[in-house]
């Protein structure tokens, strides 16, 4: 199978996330997109691809343009403004603070520029996020050239993430929402319907959002059940789509410690879905944060998982790009990728 990988992601390195309100380290590091490089090469059975540049037009067909904007000057402004190497917003804009009002326009104020765009404290801007975030959009983009080109599958080693940026929003680890960007882009250029099956533990709000009100593009999610789970506020199983996305939204929410047996039926059920919509490509959104060992979820799948998984997926019949989310066990994230990929590649 080939894959894209850019070593540019390097650039994006923060050093602290603030979750459960306690500064720790970054779990969403550059080392786990390169045990995934080294573990694919050593593989001997995957062929490396630099990503080629599709400027910014693929992806102001998704996110505001805004908002682009802001990630591109952010660091800048606050280079300028603050003396802190990090960016973490104090103050973000809570829907209820103008309950009844008109909505707020972008502010200039450095830091309430960035509570403007950024939703949570566990997504720091740093010197280098602008500039990994294109290249992980043109990894994405570039994969799905391969798969329009004919190739039936093809794996983007997208780094940053991206299924929990809205359209005018980031969070979550996810600056621009590759697979979102990427369902757009195929769905333009093949003139069919697109699938999205997101397998990382979290549910992909980013993408849920993007496609809501669209019947062309359908959303399959598989995660922890947001009544204890990131995001928490989106990813129940009545939020099914609105107007003419109605029923073109599917989430699966999965209980603690959910184990191979229990996931395979769930996957099960999304494959159903998926086979019943229309469309000739499926974009998956890969997250491995549903192993067993992962040090922030709490699934218990197995590295045999993975593979069975992938094989199911491709037993569709569909094409498939297969772009990175999440996963934060660095030392078998690797060896799950592989696993997940050999197995939707037909490789034992
Ligand atoms: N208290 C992806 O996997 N924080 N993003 C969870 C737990 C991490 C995960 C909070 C959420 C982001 C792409
Ligand atoms: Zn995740």
């Amino acid at each position: 199978m080939r894959f894209v990988y850019s070593d540019r992601h390097m650039l994006h390195d923060p050093k602290t996330e603030v979750q459960i309100g306690v500064a720790q380290a970054m779990h969403e590091t550059p080392s786990r997109a390169e045990a995934i490089r080294e573990a694919l090469v050593a593989d001997g059975g995957f062929t490396i691809e630099e990503p080629t540049e599709h400027g910014v037009g693929p992806i102001h067909a998704v996110h505001e343009p805004a908002m682009v904007r802001y990630l591109e000057d952010a660091w800048h402004e606050w280079e300028a403004a603050s003396g802190a190497p990090e960016m973490i917003p104090d103050t973000v804009l809570h829907p209820a603070l103008r309950e009844g009002m008109a909505a707020a326009s972008e502010p200039r104020f450095p830091l309430a520029r960035l509570g403007y765009w950024c939703f949570e404290t566990m997504t720091p801007v740093v010197p280098g996020t602008y500039e990994a975030a294109r290249a992980a959009v043109d990894v994405a983009l570039t994969t799905a050239d391969l798969v329009l080109g004919g190739e039936p599958a093809a794996y983007g080693l997208c780094r940053p993430p991206g299924h929990h940026a809205p359209r005018a929003a980031f969070g979550g680890y996810c600056y621009l929402n590759n697979a979102a960007i990427t369902a757009q882009y195929v769905a333009e250029r093949s003139g069919e319907p697109v699938a999205i099956l997101d397998v990382d533990y979290h549910h992909g709000n980013g993408t849920q959002q993007i496609f809501h009100a669209r019947g062309d593009v359908l959303y399959v999610s598989l995660h922890g059940h947001p009544d204890r789970a990131y995001p928490y506020f989106l990813g129940y199983e009545d939020e099914t789509g609105t107007g003419e996305g109605a029923g073109a939204n599917l989430n699966l929410p999965l209980p603690t410690g959910c184990d191979d047996a229990l996931y395979l039926d769930a996957i099960e059920r999304a494959l159903e879905a998926i086979a019943a919509f229309g469309g000739s490509t499926v974009i998956v959104s890969l997250g491995l944060d549903t192993y067993r060992r992962d040090p922030i979820c709490d699934l218990a799948l197995t590295t045999p998982a993975y593979h069975e998984i992938g094989r199911r997926v491709a037993a569709l019949g569909r094409r498939l790009v297969i772009l990175q989310e999440g996963g934060y066990y660095v030392p078998d994230l690797g060896e799950n990728v592989r696993e997940w990929l050999r197995g939707a590649g037909g490789s034992a």
